[in-house]
């Protein structure tokens, strides 16, 4: 189906997609990201290698966009030398390992990248990114210079490692700890910035590092999920073993989904992907700048609403899927406060519950995952308890109340764009109605 004719199959979605397109007040100017050719041209880069972090990007609080845009090219860069299978690893390894000590240098750049490598020229462009690093704030630089060693030396000792180069990700151990080093360490780092920016509570990074750790890992997880069909085609997969082997022998016999087996691997990952979503609602609440709310909080909606698409269905396991363009839309509007967050994730949390049959072996520990979000976004609203019942002051329920005071500032902004719509839309409507009747 068509991008259009999908739209106006979704009024909502096309309602949206309007919307933000021509109603939605930007946070900041962004005229400072072409200050410099350099500057220009790492944004040059970034909406080459990523339209969907791009945009959450661009919408950050100036204090934060530049070191967080650096942040995401620098490692992108370091995943693309990871990714291109072509480098020896004898060249690989080295440069991963000495990736964060090239951030030092002025003129640093890597040009052994296949040409086929769709992100290669943030490589070759480095030494751009490098000047604009070295401007930034020095405790944001290092920062990024420290998880940057730690990402790059982890993704070598994967390279290294026979066992994973064999087979893959062997246990879910494994599969954290990768993901740990790829997605976690990404979340570490921000919350880091996010932290010395003061846009955020303290506790963010000192409290409980699960927290943050589980912002990457939901991402990276639902990615995997969703990209079965993609990486086994590249020769590569981040199933964990010790998931699929519960299903099939061989993991490219999942795609035959016989008895279903395909599918029910496919339920089981996101029933473990699910594990961190109590996480990401704690985190979020805990952001209490709205940019940053919203760089923080977008990604993790559209993962919700990906792990919905991909659950209990076949198409994963030989094409791509993908949620809708309208529906991006639609969440990006709604995401804006907390409320509407959790109302996103109770929404598809439903929708996985409909969509799981009563023969998924994993029928009752997907009712009770399920269950213990509901259960936690109850405790964090505690909205529907019987007449003189006072609520439990418990630490998330506090923090859930000093979040909520922060959003009300934001009803009337969103109020004012309802109402513009709707008197635009009631304008173009008697327009028509007049053509169609007096002409
Ligand atoms: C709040 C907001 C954004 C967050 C977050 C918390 C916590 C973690 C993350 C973003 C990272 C999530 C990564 C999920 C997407 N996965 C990938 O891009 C894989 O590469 C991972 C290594 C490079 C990480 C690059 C990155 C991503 C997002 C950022 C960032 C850095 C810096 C700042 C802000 C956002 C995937 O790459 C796909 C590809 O090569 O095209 C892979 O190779 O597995
Ligand atoms: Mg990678």
């Amino acid at each position: 189906m068509g991008k259009v004719s999908q739209l106006i199959s979704h009024p909502i979605e096309l309602k949206s997609a309007l919307k933000l397109k021509f109603l939605r007040q930007p946070l900041f100017p962004t005229d400072d990201t072409s200050a410099t050719p350099e500057l220009k041209k790492c944004y040059k880069l970034l909406n080459l290698t990523s339209r969907s972090f791009a945009a959450v990007i661009m919408e950050l609080n100036p204090e934060l966009r530049n070191s967080i845009m650096l942040f995401y090219l620098i490692l992108r860069a370091l995943d693309t030398v990871e990714d291109d299978m072509s480098i020896d690893p004898k060249v690989k390894v080295p440069v991963l390992r000495e990736f964060a000590s090239k951030l030092e240098t002025s003129d640093w750049k890597f040009e052994g990248c296949a040409p086929t490598e769709k992100d290669r020229q943030v490589l070759l462009d480095f030494p751009c990114i490098l000047k604009e690093y070295h401007k930034l704030k020095p405790e944001y630089q290092k920062v990024i210079k420290d998880i940057t060693y730690k990402m790059g030396n982890g993704m070598a000792d994967y390279i290294l490692d026979e066992n994973f180069n064999l087979n893959g990700v062997a246990t879910i151990k494994d599969y954290d700890k990768y993901c740990h080093y790829v997605a976690g360490l990404v979340g570490d780092g921000l919350t880091q910035l996010i932290v010395l920016a003061n846009f955020g509570t303290p506790d963010l990074y000192n409290e409980n590092k699960q927290l943050m750790e589980s912002m990457g890992l939901f991402l990276q997880k639902t990615n995997i999920i969703r990209d079965y069909a993609e990486d086994l085609n590249d020769g590569r997969s981040f199933y964990p073993q010790e998931v699929w082997c519960k299903y099939v022998k061989r993991l490219p016999d999942l795609a035959k989904n016989e008895d279903g087996k395909g599918v029910y691997c496919i339920n089981d990952l996101v029933l473990n992907a699910l594990s961190h979503v109590n996480d990401v609602l704690t985190y979020l609440s805990s952001i209490h700048e709205q940019s940053s709310f919203q760089f923080c909080a977008i990604p993790q909606v559209m993962a919700i609403a990906t792990l919905a698409l991909v659950f209990n269905n076949e198409t994963v396991l030989h094409d791509n899927v993908k949620i809708r363009k309208g529906t991006t839309c639609y969440l990006i509007l709604k995401s804006r406060t907390l409320k509407g967050c959790v109302e996103i994730f109770q929404y598809y949390l439903r929708e996985i519950k409909s969509k799981l049959t009563v023969v998924d072996p994993n029928y009752l520990k997907i009712n009770i995952q399920i269950a213990k979000c509901e259960q936690f976004i109850e405790e964090m609203y505690q909205d529907k308890l019987p007449p003189n019942v006072k609520p439990l002051e418990t630490p998330i329920y506090l923090k859930v109340r000093e979040k909520t005071k922060i959003d009300e500032r934001l009803i009337p902004v969103l109020q004012n764009e309802e109402f513009k719509f709707n008197i635009i839309l009631s304008m173009v409507v008697t327009a028509f109605a007049a053509i169609y009747f007096y002409h």
